[in-house]
């Protein structure tokens, strides 16, 4: 047990920052040796309660990886040499500043990918340098993601991340559509052990249904499961509102008082019956009316959409239906049903920002036209941006913890105009399929050499808390935290330094949390600034959150209250409750209420009818996560590549007939962007005309550094069939389910 750990061993409680979950683990320490001895859940974390997947044990692997960056790296004839950071940080502040001089600001692009989401130093020091170097062109793994439920939250409830968590710990029928947490431990829900969650769902009396194409793990445990033909959600969601309203189901209950556009959503869906759209979705009529009858009877219930629901041609509609299903059904904001968790860095008392506005088409992009959302344009235009000469083209690249290369559509055009820019620089661990493109890259800390508390998904978590994770191991000399190298590289950007630009990010806070009418009103900055001495850079920032916030001590002396020195001192998380009601006062729309029927969603039914009268394709290719995986890079744990190859494609029987392949051979996938050839897995648990290939994979290219992955999973990348061309109109997000593909047996 990690409590009876040698004497020279250090037991320290922490959360895995990997996946969504962030499960509470033990990490037994030699500090001496600075080496991880042992990795195991902690059994007394408030939320995980000891789960863990096989990926915690690899946290360790990430440090010890030969193949990991230990030193800055530049590229001299080809290949990367070491350089020291003082010439790594002067050559990327002076190349940047040289093509914002000569070419303007917007010559310079950013492209953030997913990790940044789960290092809370990177939640506060990227923007600024983001916003130092000016640019139009910001780009992340939002646009292959969650785009659409940012989309429908703005117009629907106010607020951009307003995403509605499902309370599964306390519904009694959960509807899935999209999600296959039992392989991804979970998205926009933040909820460890799902396995545990759904079966306690199902002892107490309790349903799960789940709609994928096909029959997945989470599928494999439910009561029902519906086989849904790709990217036909919003028409399945639709018919559900049908059935709501024609068979007199809808009951909003306290909602009723502060949502506009019933009606309206009532007149859209009268087309929309199970019926008529039967022949789109490939659902039966009658099952998806006992459905209806099912999820609206249930005392509380929740529908809940993710990555298959938003990664396609319908991804913002579908999202704004998984809405207004939780909304007639008066499961929004109640106990069981869909509930905005409170975090303990939320300001105390948010006043609203009613105004309404839909932080969209401010700008556009240059080739295709297309309006920026939430300040960034989709990632799936970078390729074109690059390309054609002329004013505003993209000609240098920044990347942090992204690897579009592998995660975003066409990756063939992208890698390509990835060769043509005159400059790129990444932020990252390795050398990988898209860092080998850059200039220099700049290795920062791995996760267990830093402190992190979860700044994003504390906000999506299904039961309320506050989690420090206390660093364990020494960074290797080489390295830097992330935090000093943004800052820096934003001090050097508007000629300024580091410290300059830390204390710029306090007094905006101190501005916005402290004096008169702040949520610590009782002191005043030149006090609350001696109150946060104690701690440094992002560490200080966190703590003024934490006080400012609701469950915190407002700076007040004596208070009782949470603050960083409190939160350390909870080992296993700090419980701040069950979810509770929070609106109408959490809206933040014009109104004040939830806006059920917002005009850009109305004015897409049209694009959806005209879908319901297409020919259904004759294959489609989906994605899958498996889990040993996390995206694209943890291929090189050798405790997470090994068994059997994982990057094959799912066909059906009755398609591996079709297409003249067999199982254990090999087929050719083609697209209209691009060809991949990949080992074939022939099950019935795919819906016939759908095949299903992984993501994250096709390590085997020149350059990388990635040893383990290139000779144990090399896999095949997904992203050279998808298409950068398809992309969800609302938010701007690419397709990356249900696309056109043409299978046969590889030469
Ligand atoms: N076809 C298809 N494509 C998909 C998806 C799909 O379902 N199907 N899913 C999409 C989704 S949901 C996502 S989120 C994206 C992910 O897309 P990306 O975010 O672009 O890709 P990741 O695979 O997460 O790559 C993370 C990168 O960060 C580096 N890294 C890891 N940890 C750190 C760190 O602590 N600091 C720094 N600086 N770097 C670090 C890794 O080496 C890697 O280069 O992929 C998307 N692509
Ligand atoms: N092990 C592991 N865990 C991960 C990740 C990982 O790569 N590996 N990635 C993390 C990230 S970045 C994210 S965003 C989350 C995503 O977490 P989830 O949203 O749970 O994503 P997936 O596990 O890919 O499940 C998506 C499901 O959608 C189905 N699907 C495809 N197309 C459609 C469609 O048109 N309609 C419907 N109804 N279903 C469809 C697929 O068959 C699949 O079962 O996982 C996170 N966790
Ligand atoms: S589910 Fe696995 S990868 Fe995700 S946080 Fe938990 S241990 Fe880490
Ligand atoms: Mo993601």
């Amino acid at each position: 047990m990690p409590e009876s750990a040698a004497p020279d061993h250090d037991v320290v409680y922490r959360s895995c920052n990997l996946c969504e979950a962030h499960c509470g683990i033990a990490v037994t320490v030699d500090r001496a040796a600075n080496r991880v001895i042992d990795i195991r859940g902690d059994e007394n974390d408030v939320v995980s309660r000891g789960y863990v997947c096989p990926k915690a044990v690899a946290l360790s692997a990430l440090s010890e990886d030969p193949d990991r960056l230990r030193a800055p790296v530049k590229k001299v004839d080809g290949e990367f040499v070491e350089i020291g950071w003082d010439e790594a940080l002067d050559l990327v502040s002076s190349r940047f500043a040289e093509m914002r001089e000569r070419h303007g600001a917007n010559s310079v692009a950013t492209y953030l990918g997913n990790p940044n989401a789960h290092d809370f130093a990177s939640n506060l020091s990227v923007a600024p340098l983001v916003r130092a170097l000016g640019t139009k062109w910001r780009f992340s793994a939002s646009s292959v993601d969650q785009l659409p439920k940012h989309f429908s939250s703005c117009l629907l409830f106010g607020g951009v991340s307003m995403f509605p968590i499902p309370d599964v710990d306390r519904t009694d029928f959960m509807l899935v559509l999209g999600a296959n947490p039992l392989a991804s431990n979970g998205s926009l829900m933040t909820a460890p052990d799902m396995r545990r969650r759904l079966r306690e769902l199902r002892e107490r009396g309790g349903e799960l249904v789940v709609v994928d194409p096909r029959r997945s793990e989470t599928a494999q445990v439910a009561d029902e499961h519906l086989a849904i033909r790709p990217g036909t959600d919003a028409l399945f969601l639709f018919s559900l509102v049908h059935v709501l309203f024609d068979e007199d189901l809808v009951s909003p209950g306290r909602l009723a008082d502060f949502t506009n556009g019933v009606d309206a959503v009532r007149d859209l869906a009268r087309e929309f019956s199970p019926e008529a759209v039967a022949r789109s979705t490939g659902l039966e009529p009658e099952a998806v009316r006992r459905l209806v009858r099912r999820f609206a009877g249930a005392p509380t219930a929740v529908c809940y959409g993710r990555i298959g629901t938003c990664t396609q041609e319908f991804g913002a509609t579908s999202s704004w239906l998984v809405d207004v299903v939780n909304v007639l059904t008066g499961n929004l904001d109640r106990a069981g049903g869909a509930m905005f968790p409170w975090t303990a860095h939320e300001a105390a008392d948010p006043t609203p920002r009613r105004k309404g506005v839909v932080p969209r088409g401010r700008w556009r992009s240059r080739v295709r036209g297309l309006p920026e959302f939430m300040g960034e344009l989709p990632v799936s235009a970078l390729a074109e941006e690059i390309e054609p000469p002329g004013e505003d083209r993209v000609r240098a690249l920044l990347t942090i913890a992204g690897n579009p290369a592998l995660s975003t559509p066409n990756a063939d055009r992208l890698e390509a105009a990835l060769e043509q820019l005159e400059f790129m620089v990444s932020i990252d661990l390795y050398v990988n399929e898209t860092t080998r493109h850059a200039d220099v890259i700049l290795p920062v800390t791995a996760p267990l050499e830093r402190t992190n508390y979860d700044m994003v998904f504390h906000g999506f978590s299904v039961h309320q808390h506050a989690k420090w994770s206390p660093a364990v191991l020494e960074p290797p000399p080489g390295v830097r935290p992330l935090w000093d190298v943004s800052l820096e590289l934003a001090g050097r950007t508007q000629g300024a330094d580091q410290a300059s630009v830390e204390e710029l990010l306090l007094s905006g806070l101190l501005g916005a949390t402290v004096g008169m009418g702040k949520a610590c009103s009782e002191t005043d900055e030149r006090h609350a600034r001696e109150q946060l001495a104690k701690h440094e850079g992002p560490e200080r920032l966190l703590d003024l959150m934490l006080r400012a916030g609701r469950f915190g001590d407002r700076l007040k002396e004596g208070a009782e209250g949470l603050s960083l020195d409190s939160m350390i001192e909870s080992v296993h998380g700090v419980d701040l409750g069950p979810m509770e009601p929070r609106l109408p006062e959490k809206l933040g729309t014009e109104s004040g209420c939830i806006e059920l029927a917002p005009e850009l969603f109305i004015e897409d039914v049209a694009r959806l009818r005209e879908a319901m009268d297409r020919e259904p394709e004759r294959l489609v290719l989906v994605g899958r996560r498996q889990m040993r995986t996390n995206n694209s890079w943890m291929h090189n744990v050798p405790a997470l590549a090994k068994g059997k190859a994982r990057c094959t494609l799912l066909v059906h029987p009755e398609d591996a007939a079709l297409c003249g392949i067999a199982a254990g051979g090999r087929a050719r996938i083609r697209s209209r962007v691009g060809q991949v050839e990949a080992p074939v897995e022939i099950s019935d648990e795919m819906r016939p005309g759908v095949v299903s290939l992984p993501h994250g994979f096709g390590h085997d290219v020149p350059g990388v550094r990635l040893q383990v992955a290139v000779e144990r999973q090399p896999g095949v990348n997904s992203n050279r069939l998808t298409d950068e061309a398809a992309i969800d109109p609302l938010s701007g997000n690419a397709i990356l389910n249900g696309i056109p593909v043409h299978v046969e047996p590889a030469q």
